[in-house]
């Protein structure tokens, strides 16, 4: 009898798919190609740049698929068959939700944001925005696989007819599938970990201690590397050491902070504690600005010359350092609005996010503030995106809220970038504190031919010139600044101040021993590195002058909230505040390094560890003198960076303010 036509159609389709599937390792092969095309879609969709996938990625991701899936060949075929379409969904599925999640927040989803409240939730409402039609080719696999593994797995009799085979031949097939597993999983540890550790000791060292993007690391890892790094890092931060510490080191903790709120408790019969109650807070961390620059001219021309007319009706202090480490941009901003020393490694910023920290924003926003942020870069970026939610912000202007309509270095110039936010905060309902960070002064400083307004001489075309240029269209950029503000009525409302967040990282003295025209000393060399200037500007132009006592960045919530006349007895800060009417007596700036100054010696710890080789200078001769006359401030220096470092790692300010 003729059989209908559809049934000798799928009779013909079943015999090809069936011939097809009983090639060996078709479903490995299958699975390789397929989540290989996956990975390279994702990069190709994030586009991040500089970091198209090359050679040495590709074999990375092969080999994280193979450490994903090697254990596949110990299950008998049917049950390899469902675990790779299972791992093939799964990892779709986190390789499709990286990508809406980098559209909107220019990052990879890690543990601690997945452990953030809100983080993942604030995609709400732009969920719709993020999804694009070609991202159909994510899951233009699943509408023929899936369908084909469950006929596969139906097809029950079939397999159980290949699996009947005879004992001795089963044993065979067992031991052929652990040796091939074993050598998949050697293969992948080897295509992983040899380009990784190159990467680690060539063009990526210190990454994985330091890390600053997790973008960075997805650049050497892969997506499936990264999420592998990633709970190992969690893992290794938070379970796999025991992070419990003694009750009487806590409890150190909390005396030493309690003492250093003690000391700004005395400094609130201070006159100026609260004479500037409810003005707007308008600040500014400047990428790279050192203070050497601070009213300096080259071949006749000011290099700051809108800061130096500034300096006229603000307070300035000159001898105000930056306390960052590796952390860098985001450990002058935790310093400045945490007033928490940073790290010896990494940054708190990615490390630490979800723990619980007093800030000037969480205090002003207690006290009736709108708080933003504004930096026009990806929000990812030092983590910010997470950091800023834990810092209490409002609001996160990152680089999409901004038209790039004067594009300049990595992202946006700040002429426009400061006009912009303006446009944005002056909307605000006041009291606001305003937190802007620049960028076009970032490393390697070189600037459009257009932007070059400064005769740097023999300067020119060197890294030395270029951050002069850099920092004269920075100056140019905060004199429009200061001029909008004005316009717009905000500038006696307001506390100006600005401060910058780093040193440039050019270590050959000789351009700066000529652009200074003296020689330097290891002392001079070192003010030059860690000092940056502070600048505050109180309405109209109250107490302006130059100050010469020493201060950080961890000093600068302390004074804002000083001059607001808000208490931060309570608040967990290290800092104290440096505007008032006497200067703290005995103050000290320590650094990150553990070395120390209070303005008359400045301490430099030894590089072995050996008190003996120690350095203790005499800052009004700029010589070294006996080491005893350092000695008396080395274990406090010590102490506030240990009691910091607690506090942070172990998220005590979480656990004292429940008590
Ligand atoms: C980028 C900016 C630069 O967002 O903060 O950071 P840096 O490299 O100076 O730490
Ligand atoms: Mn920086």
């Amino acid at each position: 009898m003729a059989q209908p036509l559809q049934t000798i159609g799928n009779r013909g389709l079943r015999a090809k798919i069936d011939a097809v599937s009983r090639i060996k390792g078709f479903d490995l092969l299958l699975f390789f190609v397929l989540m290989m095309y996956k990975l390279v879609l994702f990069d190709r969709f994030v586009k991040v740049p500089n970091m198209a996938m090359s050679v040495d990625d590709v074999f990375v991701a092969l080999g994280t698929l193979a450490l994903v899936c090697f254990w596949t060949l110990w299950l008998p075929i049917r049950g390899r068959i469902l675990a790779l379409t299972i791992l093939n969904v799964v990892l779709t599925a986190i390789v499709y939700s990286d990508l809406v999640y980098f559209r909107y927040f220019q990052d990879m989803i890690s543990i601690p944001v997945l452990m953030q409240a809100g983080q993942v939730g604030a995609l709400g409402d732009s969920i719709g925005s993020l999804l694009s039609a070609r991202d159909i080719w994510f899951f233009i696999d699943w509408p023929f696989i899936i369908p084909l593994v469950i006929y596969l797995i139906l097809r029950k009799r079939e397999y159980q007819v290949q699996l009947s085979f005879a004992q001795p031949k089963r044993l065979r097939r067992a031991v052929v599938r652990m040796s091939l597993s074993l050598i998949i999983f050697a293969t992948g540890v080897t295509l992983v970990f040899v380009p990784i550790n190159i990467a680690k000791k060539t063009w990526a060292v210190g990454l994985f201690v330091g890390n600053w993007w997790n973008m960075s690391l997805y650049n050497v890892t892969g997506v499936i590397g990264f999420h592998g790094y990633d709970i190992y890092r969690y893992a290794n931060e938070h379970w796999l050491h025991d992070n419990t510490i003694p009750a009487a080191a806590k409890n150190e903790a909390k005396q030493w902070f309690e003492e250093r709120g003690n000391e700004r408790k005395q400094l609130e019969s201070d006159p100026l504690f609260g004479k500037y109650k409810g003005k707007n807070v308008i600040m500014v961390q400047l990428e790279a600005f050192q203070n050497f620059v601070i009213g300096q001219k080259i071949n006749g021309q000011e290099v700051t010359p809108n800061m130096n007319k500034l300096l006229g009706e603000s307070m300035y202090f000159k001898n105000f350092y930056h306390q960052t480490s590796q952390g860098r941009t985001s450990d002058a901003d935790l310093a400045a609005n945490a007033s928490l020393q940073p790290l010896m490694t990494g940054s708190v910023f990615i490390r630490y996010a979800q723990h619980e920290y007093d800030s000037m924003p969480s205090t002003l926003k207690d006290n009736g503030y709108t708080t933003s942020v504004f930096h026009a870069y990806d929000g990812g970026f030092w983590n910010r995106n997470a950091m800023y939610q834990t810092l209490k912000y409002d609001t996160f202007y990152s680089k999409k809220s901004f038209t790039i309509d004067e594009p300049l270095g990595w992202s946006l110039g700040d002429t426009s970038f400061f006009r912009q936010s303006v446009d944005l905060m002056k909307k605000q309902k006041q009291p606001f504190y305003s937190f802007m960070i620049t960028l076009s002064s970032h490393h390697p400083y070189t600037l459009p031919e257009s932007y070059q307004t400064l005769n740097v001489g023999s300067f020119k075309g060197t890294i030395f010139g270029d951050y002069l240029e850099a920092v004269h269209y920075v100056d140019a950029s905060v004199g429009k600044l200061v001029a909008q503000l004005k316009e717009e009525g905000l500038w006696d409302k307001s506390i100006f101040l600005f401060y910058g967040d780093h040193d440039n990282s050019i270590r050959e003295w000789e351009p700066f021993e000529t652009f200074l025209g003296k020689p330097l000393s290891e002392l001079d060399r070192l003010n030059i590195l860690k000092q940056v200037p502070f600048v505050v500007h109180l309405p109209n132009g109250d107490h302006a002058g130059v100050y010469d006592q020493v201060g950080g960045q961890l000093d600068v919530t302390p004074t804002v909230l000083h001059l607001l006349g808000i208490s931060t007895a309570d608040k967990y800060f290290v800092g104290t505040p440096l505007v008032t009417e006497k200067p703290l007596a005995g103050k000290k700036v320590v650094l990150r390094d553990g070395s120390y100054t209070d303005g008359k010696i400045f301490y430099i710890p030894p590089d072995d560890g050996k008190p003996e080789h120690s350095k203790c200078y005499d800052v009004a001769s700029g010589k070294l003198t006996d080491v005893k006359a350092c000695e008396a401030g080395v274990d406090p220096a010590r102490k506030e960076l240990v009691e910091s470092d607690l506090v942070i790692q172990h998220d005590l300010i979480k656990e004292f303010k429940k008590k």
